[in-house]
């Protein structure tokens, strides 16, 4: 946690680094798929690789509050500038934090804080999506290694990463969660192999691939924790982080889409007035700005609980689940607002559209985020009922 000030200093130096840095370089990343490297060292040198990794592993040691509100910044840029750090921010360094031994903590925390090493989540599967405790890749124990064995899909940063966390089975399939393990995997591990890069819809610039596991051995020491069969429920934590921090992105996204509505409403002349005076292009920036003051209200809430030590996985869920389906509206009145031009690639609103639609899908699709809240309030209504 930092003071008041500094962190405010911070969010202010990102802002500006937003708009003078990322927004004018978007283009460039969409037509070269690549973020160039520039960049990305001073994206490293402000410390955003190390956001959330505790100060005395060379992180900055944010709390989540304060690292969703860097989010609700850098998400007004391409979703594809924060994906290369979110990683080492979010998925591919928590489960070492919430969960990893100090041995682990020391050798990779300060690589991932610093960006020179990229971490990257391996649990979906080419057969396991929503249905994350049906983990297929398999762990064999053969001395003091386990021999890996199955396919990872649509992996986030995995052709950047130097550090995989991959949830295998160590159990049998009837065990269920309690069957998956989280290993540390290096890149470079004989029996790891990075397939081709995915083509996507949108958020060029961010590269997801699948990691092939064929006898590749990782030794015992790299079970995150030291112990077996608690690999589910440490990719659980992460998730209920990680779903803030996505929330945080399509916060930072729809308000970015809104100052483009904005803008555009301002300047587009029709019927000898700019459209902005005219009550129905009104209602619908309306209709942005309050939801997008709800879905940030909500993250607020939900990260200031987080750090205060509540467990939030339904509020987190809640968040993800309305920010993300938020942002879609928003993209899409942001899209109607600009008329033919935001069918245009020369618009930036053509780019979000298509961005945005991963949020509904990726660290849990918006049907997996309804069933988490369900769940949770059935159970505190029958506690209640007790
Ligand atoms: N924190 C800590 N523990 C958790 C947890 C969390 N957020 N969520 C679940 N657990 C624990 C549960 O408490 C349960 O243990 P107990 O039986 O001791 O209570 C255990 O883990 C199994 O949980 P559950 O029964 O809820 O597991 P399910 O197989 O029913 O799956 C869902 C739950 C569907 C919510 C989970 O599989 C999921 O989130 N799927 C989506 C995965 C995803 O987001 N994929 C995107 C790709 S990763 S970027």
């Amino acid at each position: 946690m930092l003071d008041a000030d500094l962190i405010a200093q911070f969010v202010t130096t990102i802002r500006r680094f937003v708009d003078e840095q990322l927004v004018p370089n978007e283009e460039i990343v969409a037509q070269t798929d690549a973020i160039p490297d520039h960049l990305l060292a001073a994206m490293s040198e402000m410390g955003l690789f190390g956001l959330s990794i505790p100060t005395e592993y060379g992180g900055l040691g944010l709390s989540a509050e304060e690292e969703m509100r860097v989010i609700f910044e850098v998400g007004r840029a391409s979703p594809a500038f924060r994906s290369i750090f979110a990683t080492n921010v979010g998925i591919g360094s928590q489960a070492i934090v919430i969960d990893g031994s100090d041995e682990q903590k020391q050798r990779y925390l300060p690589k991932l804080a610093t960006g020179e090493m990229i971490g990257s989540f391996a649990l979906t599967e080419p057969d396991v999506g929503s249905d994350a405790a049906s983990v297929k890749t398999t762990a064999r124990l053969d001395g003091d290694f386990y021999v890996l064995n199955g396919t990872k899909r649509f992996i986030t940063n995995a052709p950047e990463a130097g550090l995989f966390t991959v949830m295998a089975r160590t159990g049998t399939a009837e065990e269920g969660e309690a069957g998956v393990t989280a290993f540390l995997v290096e890149a470079g591990t004989p029996g790891l192999t990075v397939g081709k890069p995915d083509r996507k819809m949108g958020q060029r610039g961010a590269h997801t691939a699948d990691v092939i596991f064929q006898d590749c051995r990782v030794p015992v020491a790299n079970i995150i924790g030291g112990i077996p069969g608690r690999g589910f429920r440490t990719a659980m934590k992460v998730l209920d982080k990680g779903r803030l921090h996505i929330a945080a992105a399509c916060t930072g996204a729809a308000q970015r889409l809104l100052e483009e509505a904005v803008a555009y409403a301002t300047e587009r002349q029709q019927f000898g007035k700019p459209i902005s005076s005219f009550q129905l292009v009104q209602a619908m920036l309306a209709d942005c700005r309050t939801e997008i003051f709800a879905a940030r209200a909500m993250v607020e809430n939900a990260a200031r609980r987080r750090d205060a030590g509540e467990v939030v996985t339904a509020d987190a869920a809640c968040c993800k689940y309305f920010a993300s389906e938020m942002v879609g509206r928003v993209a899409d009145r942001a899209v109607q607002i600009h008329g033919g031009s935001g069918y245009m690639a020369d618009f930036p609103v053509e780019r979000f559209y298509r961005d945005v639609r991963l949020f509904r899908i990726y660290e849990g699709t918006s049907q997996i985020q309804q069933l988490v809240i369900a769940r949770h309030l059935l159970r505190e209504a029958a506690v209640a009922r007790r």
